[in-house]
């Protein structure tokens, strides 16, 4: 039996997994999680509350982003994902800032979004593989959805304008890496697998794209990945926050 991958359709860490399970030329078979079950599910499957999370075949379960990509490298050295001009350790560096620190901002300003427009829910169903649910049911379901992944993810004003004064300076950070040649080389490595994702999500809420339009962020950021179908449209964020003083958070 091949790998099974816990993980949720439009999850930007899940989307990082299953790209380093394609590269690393390994079967796998997707479980779709309902979204917003995963605390639930999760926590019974793995013992803590989020996706991804990995059975492999010989049983072993590993929960996490960056403990699978290192649990796929054991398993598959070939090609490497911590390996290049920069050097391993640089590469581990950023991608435990582009999971620790970069990862949570589209989070919380999606559901941010979602809640000014939640019909916009129902076009990020493309692509998955469980049925796709029709509009109406939902907006029904969205308010129900809602509340859980905004309590999930600290969905408030204050976070809100927090995450957006602070992500100028992110997409800077993201370009000084590329720039350094830790992201963005000749194959992928596990950094570009983390960070590439949170920009593709952060894309999909249109209120965002001026500023990562242009950037070396933007081309880094769909060069291994499509760019979203789906998206939230404009107005759904306070976006005059991200032009006020700004300042990195912690990590
Ligand atoms: N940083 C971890 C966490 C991933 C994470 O927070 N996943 C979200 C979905 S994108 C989740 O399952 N959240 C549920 C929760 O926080 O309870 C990783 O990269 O694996």
């Amino acid at each position: 039996m091949p790998a099974r991958l816990f993980m949720i359709h439009g999850s930007h860490p899940c989307a990082t997994v299953e790209k380093a399970f394609a590269l690393k030329g390994l079967p796998f078979k997707r479980i779709e999680v309902v979204a917003s079950t995963q605390p639930l599910v999760m926590r019974l499957l793995f013992g803590g509350r989020t996706v991804p999370g990995v059975k492999f075949a010989d049983g072993a379960k590993v929960q996490g982003s960056r403990a699978i990509l290192r649990a796929l490298e054991d398993r598959v050295p070939s090609p490497p994902l911590y390996a290049g001009p920069a050097g391993a350790s640089a590469i581990a560096e950023a991608e435990r800032w582009g999971d620790e620190v970069f990862q949570q901002i589209p989070r919380r300003l999606l559901w941010a979004g979602f809640t000014k427009h939640p019909g916009a829910m129902h076009a990020f169903q493309e692509g998955q593989r469980s049925p796709k649910l029709p509009k109406p049911v939902v907006l029904a379901a969205s308010r129900l959805v809602l509340p859980i992944e905004r309590r999930i993810n600290d969905v408030d004003d204050a976070g809100v304008r927090a995450d957006l004064a602070a992500l100028p300076l992110l997409l800077d950070q993201v370009d000084q890496y590329i720039a350094d040649g830790v992201l963005n080389g000749a194959q992928p490595n596990a950094a570009d697998l983390q960070i590439a994702p949170t920009i593709r999500l952060l894309y999909a809420l249109e209120d965002l794209r001026p500023l990562i339009d242009g950037r070396p962020a933007e081309a880094f950021a769909f060069r291994w990945f499509d760019r979203p179908g789906a998206t939230v449209p404009t107005g759904a964020l306070p976006v005059e926050a991200a032009a006020q003083a700004a300042t990195l958070p912690a990590g």
